[in-house]
């Protein structure tokens, strides 16, 4: 079967906005007159232990006892612990036999991801009702822009009220940070964490922010923080009062976004629900086909890069939606909801499910296409609990060859021969996307 480049249909609708140029204030300004230029108001939420809490709402047994969510086998990694085991050094995204070494009576559960996507609906569900606008970072953090509600309510009183109203409907413990900016709310929330609440006044930003540590900046990883360490910078403050050309010259770019967040300067905006974004890839054929083996090898491999730019773009997806058009234009569509995930096997098993309900007139198809939607930011590369330690790396080593050598450096062994599903920038970079010629207007 034949397939045509240049009818390569690659959309992507998710045109993620470079936050960080969006409103940048004047650097030249001091900080304090940034409360004049940000009158927003911003809510972060996130539920507590998030995976542990679910487990202990089936089985209250785990109450106040030390509970590792993870992959059991001996070479799994923690998802979450609840703070009874982080007390024993124990955190997320630790392979789990050191979990085990450190805190032995701690009890381990292998996670059950439609439970965790249940319960994170219902959360997001009350806060869709509540909230003017809102925005879904993770499976379990919430951003909500409030501004100007003080008008007519108490913001503080509303936030409270939300999470109250969250508690009591689902029984999950959840923490807020409320300030002028995201990063300040959620470094906030981080603060109230566990089961509690913060309300970081207009103004108090830089003093907020000085006594923490960098590694509460968003987007300070183990990296960066060691180059700190190096430099014997702890502090927040010490960020605060260096000159900002020195952190440009030893970070590069980032240097700018890490000073400006440790002033407390970040107008980035709260991206509403229904801006949720997708991802897509189709592709229409030069002859159509009937040769369903063909057909399977282009669906996997565009799932297969798909699920590599979700990773890219540290998004999980929880809508799969495949599409055959016959040669008589009968389009049909079937869609599942799915764990927010972004692990190949998982999505191209969903992927081929969908295909094999779907495609049921024996007919030539003339287009198939893949769409990834219910985007969040995953906050981490895969679904850890599903996946042992070997996996993880086998992805993180397949996407470091494909970030180097592009994307046809690795594949898998069925999609060897499937040539010309298209290359595309990586759609999550804030790039536009790639239109080709017959789409264009
Ligand atoms: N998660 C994961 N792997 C990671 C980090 C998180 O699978 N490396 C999952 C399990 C968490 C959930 O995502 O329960 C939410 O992540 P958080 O970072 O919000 O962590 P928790 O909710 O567990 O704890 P906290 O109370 O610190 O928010
Ligand atoms: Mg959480």
């Amino acid at each position: 079967m034949k397939t045509t480049t240049h009818n390569i249909d690659i959309i992507t609708d998710l045109e993620t906005p470079d936050s960080e140029s969006i409103n940048t204030p004047n650097l030249d300004l001091p900080t304090s007159d940034i409360e004049l230029r940000s009158p927003n108001t911003i809510v972060h939420m996130d539920l507590d232990t998030f995976f542990v809490s679910c487990e202990r709402l089936l089985e209250p047994k785990l109450n106040g006892k030390p509970v590792l969510v993870g992959g059991t086998s001996d070479r799994g990694v923690v998802s979450a612990c609840s703070y009874e085991a982080r007390q024993f050094g124990v955190h997320s995204a630790m392979p789990m036999r050191m979990a085990r070494q450190l805190c032995p009576e701690a009890i381990v559960i292998r996670g059950n991801s439609a439970i965790y996507s249940k319960y994170s609906d219902m959360v997001t569900d009350i806060i869709k009702e509540e909230s003017p606008v809102y925005e879904k970072s993770s499976i379990d953090e919430f951003y909500i822009d409030i501004t100007g509600m003080d008008r007519f309510h108490g913001s503080y009183k509303w936030a409270t009220e939300l999470r109250q109203r969250i508690m009591q409907e689902t029984h999950l413990p959840i923490s807020f940070g409320m300030s002028t900016s995201k990063t300040v709310s959620k470094v906030g929330t981080g603060e109230a964490k566990p089961n509690g609440q913060i309300n970081v006044l207009r103004g108090l930003e830089k003093a907020f922010l000085a006594p923490l540590s960098i590694k509460k900046i968003p987007m300070v990883g183990d990296k960066t923080y060691q180059k700190f360490r190096s430099m014997g910078i702890e502090k927040i403050q010490t960020v605060q009062e260096m000159p900002l050309e020195l952190m440009e010259r030893v970070f590069g770019k980032n240097g700018v976004i890490i000073w400006k967040k440790a002033n407390g300067i970040d107008n980035s905006p709260v991206i509403p629900f229904h801006e949720r974004k997708s991802i897509s890839s189709s592709l229409t054929f030069e002859k159509d086909t009937i040769d369903v083996r063909k057909l399977k090898e282009i669906l996997t491999t565009m799932a297969e890069k798909l699920a590599f730019y979700l990773r890219n773009g540290d998004k999980l997806t929880s809508i799969v939606t495949v599409t055959v058009r016959y040669s008589d234009f009968d389009t049909r569509s079937r869609q599942m909801r799915i764990a927010y995930t972004a692990n190949d096997h998982t999505l191209i098993a969903t992927v081929m499910r969908l295909f094999d309900q779907l495609y049921q007139r024996r007919v030539m198809a003339r287009l198939v296409g893949v769409r990834f939607s219910g985007l969040v930011g995953g906050g981490y590369q895969i679904n850890l609990f599903e996946d042992s330690e070997r996996t993880i790396k086998l992805y993180q080593a397949m996407d470091k060859v494909r970030n180097r050598f592009g994307q046809g450096a690795v594949k898998r062994a069925v999609t060897m021969d499937t040539k010309g599903v298209g290359q595309m920038s990586n759609p999550f970079n804030g790039q536009a996307p790639i239109i080709p010629a017959h789409r264009r207007s």
